[in-house]
């Protein structure tokens, strides 16, 4: 039984069920997504499905998930004929068309009502952070970080800005608890440092673990009972 963790899948499905099957991933084991399962790649539509249909598979919200669960009722309407995506807001526009979106839209629209219903009802259950105390350890997963303004050891995450939770860009080290291990993803490893790209970052007290799968880089996953790190190579085009 162990506990893995992975960030950013972004509807890159193969990888994803490749690493699955790499880790050996059972049904006495949990898995944690850090966030950001759709949007940008090839398949999210039937990564959201794989994900809702396993109990053992948690998602904690990042920004693209929110996304999805402010416009699944609106994927609805559209593919009942309701409304037609010109009618739609500035937010829904920054998504669909700035933010990989538009593929995810598309990609729903081919589900069934009954399968976007079974994402919307999944989606009711929002989840920011997670706490998990493994083999003594605490951990702390959170989709973005904290920023500036939090990094206090005596902070309580219920009153930080979802916004921050989500959004936040932070340095390798970000982290004001000492006796817990962040673990975030949102801002791709390359970003950071050529020397990073496609691995896992290891701050103080920090794991960065978004390699840039939908970027072409890998889709990284840590095991958090011993810390050991798995890969995938993207089958996406090197951004
Ligand atoms: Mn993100």
């Amino acid at each position: 039984m162990a506990t893995y963790v992975m960030s950013d899948i972004h509807g890159c499905k193969e990888e994803f069920d490749l690493m699955l099957e790499k880790i050996e991933f059972s049904i006495y084991d949990e898995l944690w997504i850090i966030g950001d399962i759709c949007d940008r790649g090839r398949d999210s539509a039937n990564l959201m499905k794989e994900i809702i249909n396993k109990s053992n598979i948690h998602l904690i919200y990042g920004n693209h998930d929110i996304w999805l669960e402010r416009y699944i009722d609106t994927i609805i309407e559209l593919k009942k004929g309701n409304i037609s995506i010109l009618d739609m807001g500035e937010d829904f526009q920054i998504w669909f068309y700035y933010n990989g979106g538009n593929l995810t839209v598309n990609q729903m629209l081919d589900l069934d009502f009954h399968e976007l219903y079974d994402i919307k009802l999944y989606l009711e259950n929002k989840i920011l952070y997670k706490k998990l105390n493994i083999k003594g350890q605490k951990y702390l997963l959170i989709h973005a970080g904290l920023s500036d303004e939090y990094y206090d050891k005596n902070i309580i995450l219920d009153d930080v800005k979802e916004e921050v939770l989500l959004w936040a860009h932070i340095g390798l080290d970000d982290n004001p608890f000492k006796d817990t291990i962040m673990i975030v993803g949102h801002t791709p490893t390359f970003l950071y440092g050529e020397e990073y790209d496609s691995k896992i970052i290891h701050g103080n007290n920090i794991y960065h673990i978004d390699a840039g799968c939908v970027y072409g880089r890998a889709l990284a996953c840590l095991r958090l009972d011993d810390l050991k790190e798995f890969y995938i190579e993207s089958t996406y085009q090197r951004l």
